[in-house]
Parts: structure tokens; sequence; C-alpha cells
């Protein structure tokens, strides 16, 4: 390639890149009452900058050919820090390793753009395969606190390429930019993964939300638990964790279910965002949904609306790992608002926008899953009755 050609291409992708990140967004109609999806992606591999994949000198590029490839943006925490509003981004190369990098946007919906670096997390004594999905929580000790999935080789399974062992990595920040590592989670169980710390201490301690696992990908008889440390910098869970939201035969979550991002504290209770998981014929479908554990007691459940919250629609459905909507990043803001954010398929960010109000409302007052198909149907059974009578009386020209 000529010089003035490669120089003429290195600003057609400059220009290519200003113009996703400068895309303005724009809500959708709500259809269902409870939030408002958005039109575009908030971040989308495209999100990530030229000078992250293209080795710009044209002495050793002189093709200007992509060197290391960035596959996918998803999966990020979340948090509001002196009026900007920041994602932690699981960003995964195409060599199949994740990294985080943090992007920032002046509204939490538009522009958000990727600092220049990402984060080299520092590592343990044994430094791990990958990290993903940080979760993100100011805690009342003062600290940022990242808690994220650190896996490994299962060595004890040497002839095997895709055992892994998968478990909390603990990092702590007070801007985003420098990050001390913390020992790994210790717990009974032999993998961990969605594993979140809980805002506040409880009882002088800290609380962790975790996922025990009997393997890598099967979780056998568990669900969202709970688990006490005393030290952060020696963070080990003494005894069994208390299962609160079990996995359950036809539901959502019947195959398995993990903790969103740190739950929010409202005056009737933490609110909790998780993910729900089902086995189909087209293969496993995430899907979140929303409980309440009590102010005294953030292990006991006080309110669990029957079926999910947000589900994977459209384009949504399709990408790396298709039908899958994930989430560990939520904002609330001063106003209100509570921007949701939400990868969908192992892809992209999305963002949903709600306020809450309207998300203590839909926890609270949203029936639970009556049990059983005919129980359900009469629960529906009995919503149309009501309607009917206020249409009748109300509406009388909506029933012609
Ligand atoms: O591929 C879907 C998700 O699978 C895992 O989540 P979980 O352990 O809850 O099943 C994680 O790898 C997650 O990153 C991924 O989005």
């Amino acid at each position: 390639m000529k010089r003035a050609t490669f120089d003429q291409k290195v600003k057609e992708l400059f220009d290519d890149y200003l113009q996703h990140v400068n895309r303005k967004n724009r809500p959708l109609r709500s259809d269902n009452g409870i939030f408002q999806r958005y039109a575009f992606p908030v971040i989308t591999r495209e999100h990530a900058p030229v000078f992250w994949k293209y080795d710009l000198d044209y002495r050793t590029n002189p093709n200007l050919i992509q060197r290391l490839g960035v596959n996918t943006t998803f999966n990020a925490g979340a948090i509001a820090l002196n009026g900007k509003y920041y994602l932690v981004v699981r960003v995964e190369g195409f060599d199949v390793k994740s990294f985080f990098a943090v992007a920032e946007s002046p509204d939490g919906i538009n522009r958000f753009r990727f600092r220049d670096h990402p984060i080299v997390m520092p590592v343990t004594g044994d430094p791990e395969m990958n990290v993903y999905d940080m979760r993100l929580v100011s805690h009342e000790d003062g600290w940022i606190y990242g808690t994220f999935c650190a896996e490994r080789k299962d060595l004890s399974k040497p002839g095997d390429s895709s055992a892994a062992l998968a478990g909390c990595g603990i990092a702590r920040t007070k801007d985003l930019v420098n990050w001390e590592r913390l020992p790994d989670l210790k717990t009974a169980a032999s993998q961990q993964r969605n594993c979140v710390l809980h805002p506040d201490f409880v009882d002088g301690k800290y609380l962790f939300y975790t996922r025990p696992q009997q393997g890598f990908i099967e979780t056998g008889e568990s669900g969202i638990g709970v688990g006490m440390v005393e030290d952060m910098e020696n963070p080990v869970i003494t005894g069994k964790e208390i299962i609160i939201d079990p996995r359950m035969y036809h539901t959502c979550k019947e195959v398995k279910n993990g903790l969103g991002p740190a739950p929010i504290k409202t005056r009737y209770g933490w609110l909790h965002l998780a993910h729900g998981v089902r086995n189909t014929a087209a293969g496993l479908r995430y899907v979140l949904y929303m409980f309440m554990t009590a102010l005294d007691n953030p292990a006991r459940v006080i309110h669990r609306p029957g079926g999910h919250f947000l589900e994977p629609l459209g384009e949504e459905r399709v990408g790396d790992v298709s039908n899958v909507v994930f989430s560990n990043g939520w904002i609330l803001k001063e106003n209100g608002e509570v921007l949701i954010y939400y990868a969908s398929s192992d892809t992209r960010m999305h963002v949903a926008v709600s306020t809450l109000d309207k998300l203590i409302d839909y926890v609270m007052n949203n029936p639970e899953d009556a049990g059983r198909t005919q129980l359900c149907a009469k629960q529906r059974d009995e919503l149309i009755t009501r309607n009917i009578r206020i249409m009748q009386e109300q509406y009388p020209d909506l029933l012609k």
C-alpha cells in the first residue's frame, strides 16, 4: 500500500470510530411500563479505539492489517463517579482472552468512550487464564471493590483441554485507574461465579452473594448463596453458604441463576437483579429477573415477582453466544432514574432506563409465579375478569 493510501485509510478508520461513539441514542417506546429500551447498543466492538487493534506504523504494517482484533464488548460493571458514568467492560480479543477496560460517558447513555489504556489487572501468586464479569460496588468501608470471575485450567484433568476452575477474584480501587489485587475469595465450593459484594457491612462483616458450583458449567443443586467474610485482605467464607434463591424446576432459572449487580437499597428492602437460565432445544436461554430482600436481613427474600424481567429480543438474540441477556451493572441516579446495563448474546452492551419507584412497584406488586399451569391460567383469568369490568364501566368503546 502506498504511504498516501495508508494515511487515507488510517483517517477513515478514525472517522468510522468517531461516528460510532458519537451516534446519538434514542429511547424506544416502553411496552411494559417498567423500563425503556434504547434503539442502539451503548457499547459495541466498534467502540474499541483504532489504536487498540492496528499497528499504525507504516514501516511495520504497510498493509494496515488489524493485528489484535477485538471480538466482543459485554458484561460490564457500572458505577457513577464525580458526575460521570463508567462501565468496566469485559472486552474479549480474538484470542478469547477477556480483559477489563473502563468506558466513560457524560450521561450514561450516549458517547461512551474507552480510556486509552485497558486495566492490566494485577495477578495473585497463581495468575489466571481469564478474567470476566466484574461487579463494582462502592462499599461502606470507603473502597470501590471489583469482584470478577478468575478462571484457571483445572490441573487435575490434564487431558481435558476445556476443564476449568472458576473462582472469585477481588480488586479494589478509589479511582478506577489504580487497582489493588486482593486474594481470591475462599469458599467451601470448588467453583464460584457471579460473586457480588453487598455494599453495606452486615453485623460488622462483609456479605458476599455467591453461586457455588459443582463443576465449571454444572452448578449442581445450587442457586444464589450468601456468605460472610471478616477481612477483605484474607477473604474467607467460613462455613457453608446459605442458598437464598435456589434454581427451580419450570421457571426461568431452571438450570442455573446468578446475581447481577450489587443490590440497591430502597425504603422497602434491597432490590436485586439476577439472571436465570433455562435449557431449550436451541440451547441455553438467559433472561433477567428481580427479587427483593429484607432491609434488616439481605439474605431473606421478601418479594419475588414471577417470570422474567427482561428477555433477549430481536437483534439482541444473536451474537457470540446467542439467546442471552446478562447484567452485572446498574446505576441509581440522584433523580431516581435507574440505568440498567445489560449485555446481549455475549456481544454488546445496552441500556434500559427505569426509575426506582417503577422497579419497587414491579417487584412488590407483580404477582409471584402461581406455581403450576392451572393456577397460572386462573391468575390471568382473574385479571381479565377485573379488566373487562373496568372496560365496560370506563372504556366501553374499547370493547367494540
Ligand atoms: O454465556 C452466558 C454467560 O455464561 C456464564 O454465566 P453463568 O456462569 O451464570 O452461566 C458466564 O461465562 C457469563 O460471562 C456469560 O455471559
